[in-house]
């Protein structure tokens, strides 16, 4: 018999006041339970964060500074475990994902819990050419260390993790550089993808969408993790390299 399948959301938030409270309704809609991770909000946001925590829309933690999304998907995984959640439902506070494809994304988690669900982002006019052309780079790397096509996208911020494995799998990025590499970690962990097409809408800034990727540092820090993981892509190949590790119980 399988074990329990009891899902969470996650949603890291750094400054999204505008629409971090409609992100979450939305998810509550499909699972009861949403963990909210303040990764060190100014007092716009933060405010938000805590009526939602008030109004028991959301178990809410507050990372006393910015970490960066890394940092504060790691810490929600940390939240969810210790609350007996199995799965987290990772969406980004930004209003950019489709979340009424969650039930999809919930049946493919559902269908086959040791899998890692993820985005396969169907983007509109309103994506930067600047980030479409960085994750196309992201997506080269990613299929390098992977030996294959198996992420189709190693960035998009929807995705369903099993948790234990999420915590086992030794990720060390703390800001985007993390996306990408614990997908390719959990498939060095054995972890099955199962990739699901959804709607990308980048909210305008007279919206209140806000991004904070930082064009430079940011793609610094993940062609630096790129170079990691393909050194070590490498000694997995020659038989070294990182092992399967053994998963936290659930
Ligand atoms: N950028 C950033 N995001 C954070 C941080 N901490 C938490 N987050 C959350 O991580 C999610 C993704 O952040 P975004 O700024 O949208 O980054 P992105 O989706 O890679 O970039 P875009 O494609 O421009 O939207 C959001 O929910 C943020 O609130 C942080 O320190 N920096
Ligand atoms: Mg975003």
């Amino acid at each position: 018999m399988t074990a329990a399948f009891r899902p969470c959301g996650l949603v890291p938030t750094f400054d999204n006041p505008a629409t971090l409270r409609r992100v979450v309704e939305r998810i509550s809609a499909f699972v009861p339970d949403v963990v909210v991770v303040d990764d060190g909000s100014a007092e716009e946001g933060r405010k938000v964060v805590e009526a939602l925590g008030k109004e028991g829309l959301a178990h809410v933690h507050h990372r006393a500074q910015n970490g960066g999304k890394g940092a504060a998907v790691k810490t929600g995984f940390e939240v969810a475990h210790r609350l007996g959640f199995t799965h987290a439902v990772q969406v980004d506070a930004d209003g950019q994902h489709a979340i009424e494809d969650l039930p999809r994304f919930l049946d493919a988690a559902r269908a086959q819990p040791e899998a890692l669900v993820l985005a396969s982002p169907v983007f509109d006019a309103t994506a930067p050419k600047s980030r479409l052309r960085a994750r196309q780079i992201t997506c080269f790397w990613t299929n390098l260390e992977t030996g294959g096509k198996v992420i189709e996208d190693p960035m998009c911020g929807f995705r369903v993790y099993p948790v234990a494995a999420a915590l086992a799998s030794g990720a060390n990025g703390d800001r985007m550089d993390f996306d990408p590499e614990i997908a390719v970690r959990l498939v060095w962990m054995g972890l099955k993808v199962v990739n699901l097409p959804t709607r990308v809408h980048y909210v305008s800034k007279e919206e209140g969408g806000v991004s904070h990727f930082q064009m430079f540092w940011d793609n610094v820090r993940i062609s630096w993790m790129h170079t990691r993981m393909v050194a070590l892509a490498l000694l997995r190949l020659l038989g070294g390299g990182p092992q399967p590790r053994k998963m936290l119980p659930p």
